[in-house]
């Protein structure tokens, strides 16, 4: 029995298509907290976090001097999730992060960095979100969440709940990208950062995948899943910003999550990038409730 503490996180400052932040709402009119109650979790739903700017009135013109789209909003948005994510470590609880947009793991993961000196991290996406000021090819913050967290770029946003970089690069691994900008190309070969492609997800199979990365992060305090559901397959999930084709399949998913659920170390979720307003009803919502609940440990016996 685990006790998780759904915390809705309807930031959609890191890109501009509209929607996003209805994204936790979506998956909640699915049944997300009676699906995880019904496997035997102790499951609290602590509402939305909610900066100082509301998502609905983002704009997506304000670029800060580095180039970096709605910065500020990003900032504060960040540092509220920041609190309540530790808030909610702080009663030994499990912090499940619903999205809302990729930027949010800058504060999600700098809450759990404040009591996990070691963290682990399984960035599941078709992307990098690697990319820094520099590298950025957008501007949108929702591709640098990682670069961020690693402490490149922009210094305010690094400094964000608590000084410094929050990750270290021997500490992640990548699954499913196929959709590298070339400034991240760079960077991961440089840094040695684990990269599990969506070939060789093809090749292995996502249960291998998962096996590997679990054995390479042993040592960690914990891991932190970071789910972004534009690693699935396009002809499965229509809800999401960042489409790209030849991702992971639903079944394929299911079958790694069902390996990742049985480790202990898993301490901490982001569940990302779910827009119900580009939907084909809220299908997409559906998936991620399914992807849910088999990453706390549902399966098909
Ligand atoms: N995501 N690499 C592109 C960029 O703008 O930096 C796309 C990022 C997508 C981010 O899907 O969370
Ligand atoms: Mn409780
Ligand atoms: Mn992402
Ligand atoms: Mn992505």
């Amino acid at each position: 029995m685990v006790k998780i503490d759904i915390i809705g996180a309807p930031t959609a400052f890191g890109q501009p298509k509209l929607g996003v932040s209805l994204g936790p709402d979506a998956v909640r009119f699915c049944g997300l907290k009676k699906h995880l109650s019904e496997l035997g979790h102790d499951v609290a739903d602590l509402g939305n976090v909610y900066g100082s700017y509301r998502p609905e009135y983002g704009t997506h013109d304000i670029k800060n001097d580095e180039g970096l789209i709605n910065f500020e909003q990003v900032k504060d948005f960040s540092e509220q999730l920041a609190s309540t994510v530790e808030a909610s470590l702080d009663r030994n609880h499990f912090p499940f992060i619903v999205g809302g947009d990729h930027s949010l793991s800058i504060g999600s993961i700098s809450g759990m960095a404040s009591k996990y000196n070691n963290l682990g991290v399984l960035w599941i996406d078709a992307h990098g979100d690697i990319n820094n000021s520099e590298t950025s090819p957008s501007g949108n913050i929702h591709g640098m969440p990682l670069g961020v967290l690693l402490g490149e770029g922009s210094e305010e946003l690094v400094n964000i709940h608590h000084e410094g970089a929050k990750l270290k690069h021997e500490n992640i691994v990548l699954i499913g990208v196929r959709d590298l900008d070339s400034g991240e190309k760079t960077y991961i070969k440089e840094h040695g950062i684990k990269c599990y492609t969506m070939s060789d997800v093809e090749r292995l199979g996502l249960d291998v995948v998962i096996t590997k990365s679990l054995k390479y992060l042993q040592d960690c305090d914990g891991i932190h899943l970071s789910l972004d559901v534009d690693s699935l397959d396009p002809l499965e999930i229509q809800g999401t910003g960042t489409k790209v084709a030849g991702g992971i399949f639903l079944s394929e998913m299911l079958l790694g999550l069902n390996i990742l659920s049985k480790t202990e170390l898993l301490v901490s979720a982001d569940l990302v990038e779910v827009n119900p307003l580009l939907d084909d009803g809220n299908d997409t919502a559906e998936k991620a409730v399914k992807i849910a609940e088999y990453i706390f440990g549902q399966s098909q016996l």
